[in-house]
């Protein structure tokens, strides 16, 4: 009898040794304290604005005027200049043009439209505009879409007219490049 009673006895004892160590909490790591960031440099929200004139080629736009059929319709690209600069431009009537051209694949640019524009208050714009016709179905404009092309310009003597607050304090900004594939989208 007390042969085989001992090992049903260790077999009790093992089971509740192993139910006692479940039931046990898991191991609580300890929390490392977080450091406070002391170095990093709070970025500024908005972006440092120059006080000076700086009219810009901000965007080249396409929208469907109307449509003819599937595939074909008028389409109007726009080009807009925008004063990004935190100081107004003030300049003469003919001093400053918004050229817009547009570049077939393996082409020459082709002035299409332009505008003269005047004053900009900062963020203020002015827009140049073209429309024509399209067929999405086409090589040219379907397959091979053209690029257009924003183009601010400037009098020669700009910046010897006496007047600084024609002087665009930022050169690299006045032109702009874009592909028209958005427009077949807009015939989908
Ligand atoms: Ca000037
Ligand atoms: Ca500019």
């Amino acid at each position: 009898m007390k042969r085989t009673l001992l090992p049903v006895l260790a077999s009790l004892f093992v089971c509740s040794a192993a139910s006692v160590a479940s039931a046990d909490p898991l191991p609580v790591a300890p929390v490392k304290p977080v450091s406070p960031i002391t170095t990093a440099i709070p970025l500024p929200r908005t972006p440092i604005l120059l006080a000076c004139p700086d009219p810009s080629a901000s965007s080249i736009d396409f929208a469907l005027v109307s449509r003819a059929t599937r595939f074909t319709g008028r389409v109007r690209v726009t080009g807009t200049v925008k004063n990004v600069g935190g100081a107004p431009y003030v300049s003469g009537a003919n001093q400053q043009l918004a050229l817009l051209y547009e570049i077939p694949l393996g082409g020459r640019p082709r002035l299409v439209a332009q505008r003269a524009f005047q004053n900009l208050a900062p963020n203020e714009v002015a827009t140049v505009t073209f429309d024509r016709d399209w067929n999405a179905s086409s090589p040219a404009e379907g397959e091979f879409p053209p690029n257009y092309r924003l183009v601010i310009s400037y009098d020669p003597d700009i910046l010897l007219d006496s007047n600084p607050k024609n002087d665009d304090c930022g050169a690299s900004n006045n032109t702009r490049e874009r592909s028209s594939s958005p427009v077949n989208a807009l015939f989908r």
